[in-house]
């Protein structure tokens, strides 16, 4: 199967680890979490603070960490399942206080050729809480501390917070930022942590976060 969804459409209503192989890549293992309205990819887990996101370009290209804990499946991955069809992203949060927030809005994710940006509509990224958006959508090539594409040419996002991530302003989300196991008092500190600003604001580190991908 190319991922989760053919899976899913040839009967599998089990989550776990299956080997797929998208169009023009090498097979490569992925938790597929099959539920009611198909089968999903998950490309990002955040729990317990066990694996080191603050990576260079490579790794975040590559993929790192343990696919039954924390982990981020890699760009190039992503970029195979996507391929150049139109995809669903889910992402979702929780917080510490046993709160769970779930997104869901569609994406188309560039090559390497583009750093692997990031295809919102321009009413999509509006909700999403995009500072500037063209008419046209927001195009947002993914940064790392040693890869700096984002918005800002004053600064290095990816430095001045944590991990990789696609970064405009720095201060909308980052899910791939440094875990805390408490909410630290310094904002310096906290900042640097995993935050969604519409949801817990920009000064709340969050407990655990998944993100998955569907083609639609
Ligand atoms: C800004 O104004 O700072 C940019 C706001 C755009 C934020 C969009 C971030 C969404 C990240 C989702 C990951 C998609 C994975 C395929």
């Amino acid at each position: 199967p190319r991922d989760c969804q053919e899976l899913f459409d040839e009967g599998e209503r089990q989550s776990g680890l299956f080997q797929i192989q998208p169009q023009g890549s090498p097979p490569f293992l992925v938790n597929c979490k099959m539920t009611s309205d198909g089968g999903w990819t998950v490309i990002q887990r955040r729990q317990d603070g066990s694996v080191d996101f603050n990576q260079p370009w490579e790794a975040y290209k590559a993929g790192f960490g343990d696919p039954q804990g924390e982990f981020w499946l890699g760009l190039e991955k992503v970029h195979h399942i996507l391929g150049d069809r139109s995809s669903r992203l889910a992402v979702q949060l929780q917080d510490w206080e046993g709160n769970a927030e779930s997104l869901q809005f569609p994406v188309h994710l560039g090559g390497e050729d583009t750093a692997y940006s990031l295809q919102l509509t321009a009413p999509v990224a509006n909700e999403l809480g995009a500072t500037t958006v063209a008419p046209s959508g927001l195009s947002l090539p993914f940064s790392t501390w040693d890869q700096d594409h984002d918005l800002r040419g004053d600064k290095n996002c990816a430095k001045s917070l944590s991990g990789g991530w696609w970064f405009g302003t720095c201060g909308h989300s980052n899910l791939n930022g440094q875990y805390f196991h408490s909410i630290p008092h310094q904002r310096q500190q906290r900042k640097k942590g995993i935050f969604w600003k519409a949801w817990r604001g920009r000064y709340y580190p969050l407990q655990a976060t998944t993100m998955l991908i569907q083609p639609t």
